[in-house]
């Protein structure tokens, strides 16, 4: 029997504006630590954090050539991993890359990116998610307004806001190809939204999210009191944010794709448990659990949990 509850979603009633019950850092900041004072108060305040260019050309362009591999194998197109636009048919997401694909595989573990997540959540890490996602020049379909929390707490029963996402920008991210918006410090509050998850959602929400994403309403309050932000960045950058940030992104008419590789990080004591809901959990390649893998930890192991 799980306990209370405290993110209920989707029960079928009117929308609701709760506050966030777990911290942003779970940590204290102390020298040594893998971002300065100043980039972990800005984390905390605003719920994201731009890296740019971690990564050097020669190491992107190596994630560019697995990318168009990928859209050569014909197996993989036809699994279920493969995710295509709504429309058009183009690829828009392939998921699970870290189990699948050697390089991806080792980005997943660069210490450059866990030695910071480890920090910021304060335990072991295992991925929860991994993805490629594409949107493709002319065709790239929007990703709606969402909290990334909401659906991991209501479909893959993970319990507690301690997850965070990064994502390593493969092209140019600009202000004409759909890079990603967010609402600095919306992470604060979490939108317990109205409706129900239909059987099989996940088939639908992987091309258009309907369900689970706020009314217009709790969107523009949420709006006003923190505004929107653009993350646009250049290739190599990487954009870290907590699993609550609301964010979204629009469709992709210029010439040129917008591709990110996102990996979702969790606390291990933060795995997930039943979903939240009375749907059954999704399928392991959206949400870890029989694939389960604590990430290898390249420096000391964290500090004490605070409090
Ligand atoms: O389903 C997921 O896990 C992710 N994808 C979408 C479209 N919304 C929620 C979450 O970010
Ligand atoms: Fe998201």
């Amino acid at each position: 029997m799980q306990t209370q509850d405290l993110y209920p979603s989707r029960t079928g009633h009117q929308t609701r504006c709760l506050e966030r019950q777990d911290p942003v850092i779970h940590q204290h900041y102390r020298d040594g630590a893998p971002l300065s004072k100043a980039q972990l108060q800005q984390y905390n305040r605003e719920g994201y954090l731009l890296l740019p260019n971690l990564f050097g050309r020669a190491e992107v362009s190596r994630m560019l050539q697995t990318l168009e591999q990928m859209q050569q194998d014909s197996d993989l197109m036809a699994s279920e991993r493969a995710i295509s636009e709504p429309g058009s048919g183009a690829l828009r997401s392939v998921f699970q890359v870290h189990l699948h694909n050697d390089l991806c595989r080792r980005v997943a573990a660069d210490p450059r990116i866990t030695d910071i997540a480890r920090f910021i959540l304060n335990d072991e890490l295992y991925i929860h998610q991994s993805r490629l996602n594409f949107k493709p020049g002319f065709n790239g379909r929007e990703f709606y307004w969402h909290s990334d929390f909401e659906t991991w707490h209501v479909e893959d029963g993970m319990p507690r806001m301690r997850a965070l996402s990064a994502s390593i920008l493969l092209t140019d991210n600009t202000l004409f190809n759909g890079s990603l918006m967010v609402m600095p410090g919306s992470h604060r509050t979490y939108i317990s939204c109205a409706g129900e998850t239909p059987e099989h959602y996940y088939r639908d929400s992987l091309k258009q999210q309907t369900v689970g994403t706020p009314d217009n309403h709790s969107l523009a309050r949420l709006h006003q009191r923190h505004g929107i932000r653009s993350t646009a960045a250049p290739a190599g950058s990487v954009l870290l944010f907590d699993c609550n940030l609301m964010h979204g992104s629009s469709s992709n008419i210029s010439p040129q794709p917008r591709s990110n590789l996102f990996f979702v990080y969790n606390a291990v004591s933060n795995r997930c448990v039943k979903p939240y809901s009375p749907c059954p959990p999704r399928p392991e390649f959206l949400a870890t659990r029989d694939s389960f893998e604590v990430l290898e930890c390249s420096a000391e192991p964290p500090a004490r949990e605070v409090g």
